[in-house]
């Protein structure tokens, strides 16, 4: 079932090619049919999730939808959801969330997925964690054949303190690794601060040449169990859907 305003017509998919960005905002507009009146949501962060928001609030503004409670996985998601009018709580008010829709950096042919170029993935796997149902939302660029293997970081949240010896940690998890890296992430106009989180940490963005190769609930392990590590940016086995936007159309995935 679509939802839709009152007096909407459904949309038919625009005529090839379509930006990147149309595409995140069909899959995300795809995932809130699935909302109903009165769920719990969490909701994502990201240009992706964005487009589920806006849809949510103006479903709520027009009385579509109604008694929706929104946990925000950042704090950037946080102020654009109370800008919009929807209606915000917490993991500790609501341990139980219905549905999250949220975007990811890659996913792979078993819905695992790689978070948090963003910076905001220790909240994403909180909620997304807590979650009954938990539906990804990307355009189809973000499909790899193994996690890692798109140039684009395996990102690892970790505590300011000591940070050179915890990023030495993980050098040395990965030694072996054929074209193995491992940075700090740093931001401003020159890159010369540390990125902060929204829990003021840092983030180590692991870089793979070929992928994760080994097994990837060993990689998790081994990267948790060192002690200056918060989370890290891969979601295993958590998506319960994947909804892949692309040119040729809406595909959706089931774990
Ligand atoms: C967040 O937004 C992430 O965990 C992921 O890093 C990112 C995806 O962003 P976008 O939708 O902008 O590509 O959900």
């Amino acid at each position: 079932p679509h939802l839709l305003f009152p007096g909407e017509k459904p949309q038919p998919l625009p005529a090839a090619p379509t930006s990147q960005d149309e595409l995140k905002r069909i899959a995300a507009h795809r995932a809130v049919d699935l909302v109903e009146s009165g769920m719990v949501l969490g909701l994502g962060t990201g240009s992706t999730a964005v487009h589920a928001l806006d849809r949510i609030g103006d479903l709520l503004r027009c009385g579509v939808l109604h008694d929706i409670v929104g946990i925000p996985t950042s704090k950037k998601t946080e102020a654009h959801a109370l800008s919009i009018g929807i209606p915000l709580s917490d993991l500790d008010r609501h341990p139980s969330v219905d549905l999250s829709i949220d975007g990811a950096d890659e996913v792979d042919p078993h819905l695992n997925l790689v978070k948090g170029r963003g910076g905001s993935l220790l909240r994403e796997k909180m909620i997304e964690g807590a979650s009954k149902r938990f539906v990804v939302i990307v355009d189809d660029s973000k499909m790899v054949d193994r996690l890692g293997c798109s140039g684009n970081s395996v990102p690892v949240e970790i505590i300011p303190f000591c940070w050179g010896y915890t990023l030495g940690q993980l050098k040395k998890l990965f030694a072996g690794e054929c074209g193995f890296d491992a940075r700090l992430r740093m931001t401003g106009d020159e890159k010369k601060e540390p990125f902060l989180t929204d829990n003021f940490n840092y983030i180590i963005d692991l870089y793979f040449e070929n992928g994760i190769t080994r097994d990837l609930n060993e990689v998790s392990d081994e990267i948790l169990r060192l002690t200056g590590v918060v989370e890290h940016g891969m979601f295993l086995g958590l998506a319960s859907s994947v909804i892949i936007a692309g040119e040729d159309g809406v595909t959706v995935k089931n774990k």
